[in-house]
């Protein structure tokens, strides 16, 4: 089963700012910490990182008949962006949303995520892990 794990704009900025909210751990750790995880669970996994709401609509797009299932946190475009929400309806392939903070609890315009109305399942709040729960949810649903 092959993966594919979509981080959006600044994320390749953890560890260096606000670790408060989203720890104190950088991108390169995240990419071992979600590589060890699909490992673990036998997953294939490729991380795929952009600053830029067209790459990720690309990167959406050209993930059908390649990958199984889609981790997502588009970060700042989770509230934005209709695209990406129009990219992963239009490949069809299940997609769980992750996002390190709770975006519940935070400033009101983040609660509103467009991309997560294409996604089977939210773990919000959890950090590192929340990535780990996606891999194992779409494990599960894929088996
Ligand atoms: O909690 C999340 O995972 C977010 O997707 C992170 C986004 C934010 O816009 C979403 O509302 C929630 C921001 C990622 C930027 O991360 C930074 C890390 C270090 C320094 C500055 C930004």
């Amino acid at each position: 089963m092959k993966i594919l794990v979509i981080n959006g704009p600044n994320i390749n900025l953890l560890g260096l700012r606000e670790p408060a909210i989203y720890g104190k751990k950088s991108y390169a750790a995240l990419v071992e910490y979600i590589q060890k995880s699909a490992a673990a669970l036998e997953l294939e996994v490729e991380c795929f990182q952009s600053n830029h709401e067209g790459a990720i609509v690309d990167k959406i797009q050209a993930a059908y008949g390649v990958f199984d299932g889609i981790v997502i946190n588009p970060a700042a475009y989770t509230h934005t962006s209709i695209a990406i929400l129009d990219a992963l309806k239009g490949i069809g392939l299940p997609a769980v949303e992750v996002h390190l903070s709770d975006i519940n609890t935070r400033e009101s315009f983040r609660r509103i995520s467009y991309a997560g109305l294409a996604c089977e399942i939210s773990y919000v709040g959890l950090g590192f892990e929340g990535y780990k729960k996606a891999l194992q949810y779409l494990k599960k649903r894929l088996s």
